[in-house]
């Protein structure tokens, strides 16, 4: 039998409407299917991924003198997104939005704490070890259904890894919201959908699968 567990990513208040620094178009809508799926019970684990960014973190426009959120910025010949400020650690806008249900045995990944590093992926990156590879390892999970913000960035580059790290990987598309229009939603879909990642709506997840 597989062992599952539910991946949350950054259901956080900047990543909220309608006050979020960063908000994302539909995020409210999808915290109580969230919810839902983890009073379902049906899983070994819930982990909820968080953005915990330093002040200073690159990523945001204020830190780049004339640069505007949602420009982009070269360094080193790769392509960076300029964001608002969001997610700062210890701020209001960092924490969990108060709509999502938050057990005491959740495990609480924190990613982007570097300040010289992107980090959409809730695995981290290869400077930045969130942990939560030897988590999974450690409690034998070999299949995740991952949720949250946003699909175009966090979930996608989530899904990515986990893949990529040998899980079985399902996205729950109808608790997931993009920052990103519908074309941009179908090429991360195709892309990840190419690497062997299952897209599925909630109403689907008691259908015999
Ligand atoms: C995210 C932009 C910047 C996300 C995080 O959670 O998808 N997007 N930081
Ligand atoms: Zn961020």
């Amino acid at each position: 039998m597989k062992r599952s567990a539910l991946l949350v990513v950054d259901v956080q208040n900047d990543f909220c409407e309608p006050e979020g620094s960063l908000a994302v178009p539909g995020s409210l809508k999808i915290i109580p299917i969230i919810n839902q799926l983890k009073a379902d019970n049906h899983y070994a684990c819930v982990y909820l991924a968080c953005d915990a960014h330093p002040p200073d973190h690159f990523s945001f426009a204020s830190n780049h003198p004339g640069k505007a959120p949602f420009e982009k910025i070269e360094i080193d010949g790769t392509a960076f997104d300029l964001w608002p400020a969001h997610c700062v650690k210890g701020t209001q806008g960092a924490q969990f939005h108060p709509l999502l249900n938050v057990n005491e045995r959740d495990v609480i990944i924190e990613k982007g704490t570097l300040r010289h590093r992107e980090c959409y992926s809730a695995f981290g990156s290869q400077e930045e070890d969130t942990n939560i590879l030897s988590d999974l390892k450690s409690r034998q999970i070999d299949s995740l259904d991952i949720v949250g913000l946003a699909l175009d960035y966090c979930v996608k580059e989530t899904a990515r890894d986990a893949i990529q790290n040998g899980f079985s990987v399902r996205v729950i598309e109808d608790a997931t919201a993009a920052v990103g229009n519908s074309l941009i939603v179908q090429s991360a879909k195709d892309t990840l959908t190419r690497l062997g990642v299952q897209f599925l709506l909630s109403s689907q997840l008691n259908e015999g699968s």
